[in-house]
């Protein structure tokens, strides 16, 4: 029986979730053109697709609603805002977004120019997508343990820094004008990234002038991993990580619908002056007024408030064992998952999963087709369906080095009751998985975000 902290709050307010039949679900999969992102909520059991904007708020954040200021410039809650991020960052300018891609599309649009090198751990899709956009290329530089599923490592968000140091020196350091660090790693499993790599990865950035911005989307959670796995640091307040893991950052592109605990924001923090003069220009005319950037100032009263929770190291603690609890029972039965868990889901390897089904026919995907027919539940994939793309120069495919299944779960909402019966479904799927088939794309394969909107069928 797997270990489990029980959940740190109490339910005030409920949310009824209804199953529909197997022959509904069967139904609304082919009207979707077997791409999850097309179901309608209400025809969804239980939710894990993401954990982003889908957390409950505390009884603190609902009050917060209540003071928005909606004034249109310097509210209330601007302050509030400016001051829990500055308070957390230390960084001198604070940007307000509508969420993270926005700040995203801001950072690179003002820093990429065409051919320009933007290494990463493992840039998310939304930030691959935004560097390319902006004629950028973006570089996946995250350790060969981070590669490898079953490999048991304690922070394989790390950055390979021999290989890191070698883009540095052959494409030139005036072609790479900022290094992005995903902490903790999503496409990479939710994986933590060690103090010791994030001075690691500044120290040769500094060296050659070069910028390290933090993806901090997942900050809270990346500086639990590193109280409890990171040798001396076990004593330490996450406060304190926090602040240790900010003071090597030049700046940070952040969403906060994941540890902003919220279900819309975000925001760009940084040092650089003429920068943040240039991304503020950009913000006016596409986001907002510089103290809201796209946000009601009830948002941004939200997102301070979350700020301050997150750290506690109660939720904390329950927040990581929760994902562990799902994945120990997965594991148990013999799925095989990512290991170690990471810290927001739990990542089915779906080619160890359906070894007949190759990269080329979307494991992942098939996988997903089957979890929500089966048992009402929607995942996600994060494989070749949402990353796989011709190479420029050879017009090759080029697939990921990881199919997976993602089990992302929203904070704060669903019971270890709910996570069970998501585990004995994924199992049942397991014992039926030499009848699941290969899938090919039918409309939209060429876009490069074509996972959120491609329609799909199963192969002969
Ligand atoms: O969904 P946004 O635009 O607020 O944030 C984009 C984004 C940036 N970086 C990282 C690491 C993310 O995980 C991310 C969004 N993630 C989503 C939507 C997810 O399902 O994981």
């Amino acid at each position: 029986m797997p270990n489990y902290l029980p959940e740190p709050f109490r339910i005030k307010v409920v949310e009824p979730i209804h199953m529909i039949t197997l022959e509904e679900r069967r139904r609304i999969l082919e009207k979707a053109g077997y791409n999850v992102f097309n179901i309608p909520s209400d025809k969804i059991y239980i939710d894990l697709l993401t954990d982003s904007g889908t957390g409950a708020m505390s009884d603190r954040q609902w009050a917060g609603l209540n003071l928005g200021d909606e004034s249109y410039a310097h509210c209330r809650n601007w302050f509030h805002f400016e001051k829990a991020i500055r308070e957390l960052t230390g960084l001198k300018y604070i940007i307000p977004t509508h969420q993270g891609r926005a700040a995203e599309n801001l950072l690179f649009s003002t820093v990429a120019k065409d051919g320009m090198i933007i290494p990463n751990n493992n840039h998310f899709d939304t930030t691959r997508a935004n560097i390319i956009a902006n004629g950028g290329v973006p570089l996946d530089l995250v350790i060969d343990e981070g590669k490898d599923p079953s490999l048991e490592y304690p922070f394989k968000g790390n950055v390979n820094i021999t290989k890191l140091e070698n883009v540095i020196k052959e494409y030139g350091k005036e072609n790479i004008p900022v290094m992005m660090l995903t902490i903790t790693n999503n496409s990479g499993g939710g994986q933590p990234v060690s103090i010791k790599n994030i001075k690691d990865v500044k120290e040769v950035v500094s060296r050659y002038g070069i910028p390290l911005f933090f993806d901090a989307c997942r900050f809270a959670e990346n500086a639990y991993f590193i109280k409890i796995r990171e040798e001396g640091h076990g004593n330490t307040s996450v406060k304190e990580i926090v602040k240790e893991m900010f003071s090597y950052a030049d700046g940070c592109t952040m969403s906060a619908k994941k540890d902003g605990l919220a279900n819309i924001g975000g925001f760009i923090a940084l040092n650089n002056d003429s920068l943040a003069e240039r991304i503020k220009e950009r913000l006016i005319l596409i986001e907002g007024f510089l103290t809201y950037g796209g946000m009601a100032g009830r948002d941004l009263e939200a997102v301070a408030r979350g700020l301050e929770e997150v750290m506690d190291e109660d939720y904390l603690a329950y927040r990581i064992s929760q994902v562990k609890f799902l994945g120990d029972l997965l594991e148990e039965a013999g799925v095989p998952i990512l290991k170690p868990t990471g810290g927001h889901a739990v990542y089915i390897d779906a080619r160890k999963f359906m070894e007949h089904i190759p990269q080329s026919q979307f494991p992942g995907q098939s996988l997903v087709v089957s979890i929500y027919l089966q048992a009402g539940i929607r995942t996600v994939e994060i494989g070749s369906l949402m990353f796989a793309h011709k190479d420029p120069r050879s017009g090759e495919i080029v697939y990921p080095d990881l199919d997976l299944v993602r089990l992302a779960l929203p904070r704060r909402v669903y019971t270890s009751a709910h996570l069970r019966y998501v585990a004995d479904s994924i199992i049942k799927s397991y014992n039926n998985r030499k009848n699941l088939r290969g899938m090919k794309i039918v409309e939209h394969g060429e876009s490069n975000l074509r996972h959120f909107i491609a329609r799909l069928y199963f192969v002969d």
